[in-house]
């Protein structure tokens, strides 16, 4: 028996099968939970949908997180179907594209700030209040996806790494605020991966290589590394477990010089 059989989750996240949205929901229906999708806009409605119906689900229901109406229905439209809801996995972040080259203070502007703030860090505290609701008397959990970029400037995250910084301080400040109620909300920091949000980054192959060098581990995270982890997360097994951000990076964050300057680089 899994270790999330009769639980119920909604995913917000899954662009495509690259997504890291996507090897959470494999993990945690693979670890016997019940699963609810949204999508963002009619563009990914379809692919949203191929996605659930392979792990069984038929609830798959609209959800643009900068519409709080958008997330009142959705929560609305899930409490008819589900009696209650588990678990809530926020994997959804966006910046406006110009915000993501060149030096922070060239790129960054009031507008990009705010949308980047608004859709990556607020959404996850927008949609965790209308989920707690859902969620009482069950043991509920959040999870949400984070980046290194919070803690190090790293080239080109620029605003990306401030609206991170926003998201990890939200997990801290929901899982206080919704501690007394028994849920508990959690962060994932994943290394880079090959996604949708990391197609077109300037860099991007550059950077992971250097991530594959100084890593311990010596090579990339996947989706199904990270969905394992989140699965964990929200399951029982990690109930004394609120307010953290763990690291699904190989170890990277962890590396003061990397053993491969030493040693590695030189032959
Ligand atoms: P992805 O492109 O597959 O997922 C990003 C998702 O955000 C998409 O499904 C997109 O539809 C959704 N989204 C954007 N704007 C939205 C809106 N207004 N309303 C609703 N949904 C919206 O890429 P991913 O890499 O799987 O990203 C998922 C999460 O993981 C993000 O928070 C990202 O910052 C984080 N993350 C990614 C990496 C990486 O290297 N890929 C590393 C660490 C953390
Ligand atoms: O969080 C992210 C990326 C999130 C993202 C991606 C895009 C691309 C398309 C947010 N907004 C947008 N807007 C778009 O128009 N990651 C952790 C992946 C990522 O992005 C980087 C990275 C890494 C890693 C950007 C610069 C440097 C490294």
């Amino acid at each position: 028996m899994g270790f999330l059989t009769g639980k119920r989750a909604l995913i917000a996240g899954i662009a495509s099968t690259r997504s890291i949205a996507w090897g959470i929901a494999q993990a945690m229906h693979r670890e016997g939970a019940e699963l609810a999708f949204s999508y963002p806009n009619d563009k990914l409605k379809g692919r949203v949908e191929k996605c659930a119906g392979e792990l069984g689900s038929d609830i798959v229901l609209p959800c643009d997180v900068t519409s709080d109406e958008e997330i009142g229905s959705l929560f609305l439209t899930l409490g008819e179907r589900w009696d209650g809801l588990d678990i809530l996995v926020h994997s959804v972040a966006f910046a406006p594209a110009g915000e993501l080259e060149g030096l922070y203070l060239d790129a960054v502007t009031r507008d990009g700030f705010r949308v980047a703030h608004e859709i990556s860090s607020y959404s996850f505290a927008a949609m965790g209040k209308a989920a707690a609701a859902l969620m009482d008397g069950r043991n509920g959990a959040m999870v949400t996806l984070t980046y290194i970029g919070s803690m190090r400037s790293m080239p080109g995250y620029n605003v990306m790494g401030l609206a991170k910084a926003s998201l990890e301080a939200n997990v801290r400040y929901m899982a206080q605020s919704l501690g007394g109620r028994g849920i508990r909300v959690n962060g994932i920091s994943s290394g880079p991966i090959r996604t949708l949000a990391a197609s077109g980054i300037k860099n991007f192959k550059t950077m992971l290589g250097h991530f594959e060098h100084v890593s311990p581990l010596g090579r990339a995270v996947t989706i199904e590394e990270v969905g394992n982890v989140a699965a964990f997360l929200c399951s029982d097994l990690a109930s004394g477990i609120t307010g953290e951000i763990t690291y699904v990076d190989g170890g990277f964050n962890t590396v003061g010089i990397s053993d491969y300057f030493v040693s590695g680089a030189a032959e």
